[in-house]
């Protein structure tokens, strides 16, 4: 059985997305195993997307993922990695096909959101960032995390 770790990225939670993506892994069939609802601090956003640092959309992606807070799942199940990739899409959501979740909700690449680990490896290496890190304690959010 494999892992994969998951994040409704601030779009799609302000956008009231986490009941409908969260549903369309239950019905794939995996099985959420850990969740955590929170505001990133840019250090963890950084840390996460850090093979991205060199390129010229990594602040605008930082800025992204800290503008409100985030839903970080981990979802178990056979080639989870894959799997969980396949029901996301491709980057994109211009390119990606309808019956995806950046395909069916998603209009620009700077706003695809939710992320899915690309292997196992990343996989392990981001579970232990965002749920075994003192970076990543549960917080209450303020209404305004929200952008409201
Ligand atoms: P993710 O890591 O979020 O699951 O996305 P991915 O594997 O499909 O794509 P990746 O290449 O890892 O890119 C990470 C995120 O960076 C943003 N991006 N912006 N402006 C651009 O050209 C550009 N390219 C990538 C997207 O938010 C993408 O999900
Ligand atoms: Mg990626």
């Amino acid at each position: 059985m494999e892992s994969t770790f998951v994040m409704i990225k601030p779009d799609g939670v302000r956008r009231g997305l986490i009941g409908p993506i969260i549903t369309r892994f239950e019905q794939k069939g995996f099985t959420l195993i850990a969740m955590q609802f929170m505001h990133l601090e840019r250090s963890l956003a950084e840390q996460h997307y850090g093979e991205h640092k060199n390129k010229p959309f990594f602040n605008e992606l930082v800025e992204y993922l800290t503008s409100g807070p985030v839903c970080a799942m981990v979802w178990e199940g056979r080639h989870a990695v894959a799997n969980a990739r396949s029901i996301i899409g491709k980057t994109n959501p211009v390119e990606a096909s309808p019956g995806t979740i950046r395909g069916d909700y998603g209009m620009d690449i700077t706003g695809n959101i939710v992320h899915g680990s690309d292997s196992p490896e990343s996989a392990q290496h981001e579970i232990s960032l965002f749920f075994h890190s003192a970076m990543s304690a549960p917080m209450f959010m303020e209404i305004s995390d929200f952008g409201h």
